[in-house]
């Protein structure tokens, strides 16, 4: 279940990069990228600054986007999901949100190989939002899919640790201001990923995630 809220944050308490404010754009040269390898078949990608404009990026999605606040199981109970979220399909009938969004899935569809068909959009107000470990959905259907994540807004902690069983450092990538992060290979299958909370954030942070025809997972029973 998911409940409306009116979303009240704003940029204006920090200082994100000058080019933040420029015409919102991709960069398809993928410049200054590079591939860390969690394990033989796991890696993680990423793109500074990979999207200009990212500043004005965050202030209108927070301002078009129909935010919602979702319950999740926390200690056997169902509580308020301590972050917002919205969601685009290319399955509807509007466009992306902002010409930007379309380039970046042209962009990434092309350079990954994946037809990223839908947007999921997590909004972090403040150091207490978070998403605990987990693994994407994805996974259940598809073997090895690739979830693509660009970052607006000030820089949070994304965290990697192997699953259980599985051997492997814990990695943690600094990503805000129009970064990317691509998880690939058996990232989704083999290790696990949160955003902690944290007890001092410079401002909000906006994470837009392209995600691979999670329309197939209706009617797939999810396990943990
Ligand atoms: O906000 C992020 O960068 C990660 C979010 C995430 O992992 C998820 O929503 O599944």
């Amino acid at each position: 279940m998911s409940h409306d809220v009116e979303v009240d944050v704003s940029l204006d308490r920090y200082q994100g990069c000058l080019f933040a404010m420029d015409d919102p754009s991709c960069d398809s040269s993928f410049a200054g990228g590079a591939r860390t390898w969690l394990d033989k078949s796991s890696w993680i990608d990423v793109v500074p600054r990979f999207m200009r404009g990212a500043d004005l990026v965050f202030g209108e999605l927070v301002a078009r986007l129909a935010w919602g606040q979702r319950e999740v199981v926390m200690y056997n109970r169902m509580v308020p999901e301590p972050r917002l979220t919205a969601w685009w399909s290319s399955a509807g009938d509007k466009p992306e949100a902002l010409p930007v969004l379309a380039e970046a899935r042209s962009v990434l569809s092309g350079h990954y190989c994946r037809p990223f068909d839908a947007i999921g959009y997590n909004l972090y107000r403040d150091g207490r939002d978070s998403v605990a470990w987990h693994a994407d959905n994805e996974r259940y259907v598809r073997e090895d899919p690739v979830v693509a994540i660009v970052s607006v807004g000030a820089p949070r902690s994304f965290q990697v640790r192997p699953r259980p069983g599985v051997v492997g450092a814990h990695h943690q990538f600094l990503v805000g201001q129009g970064d990317l992060l691509v998880m690939g290979g058996a990232c989704q299958h083999d290790w696990q990923h949160c955003i902690p909370k944290v007890a001092h954030v410079p401002g909000p942070r906006l994470s837009i995630m392209f995600r691979h025809h999670r329309a197939d997972l209706d009617g797939v029973v999810l396990r943990d």
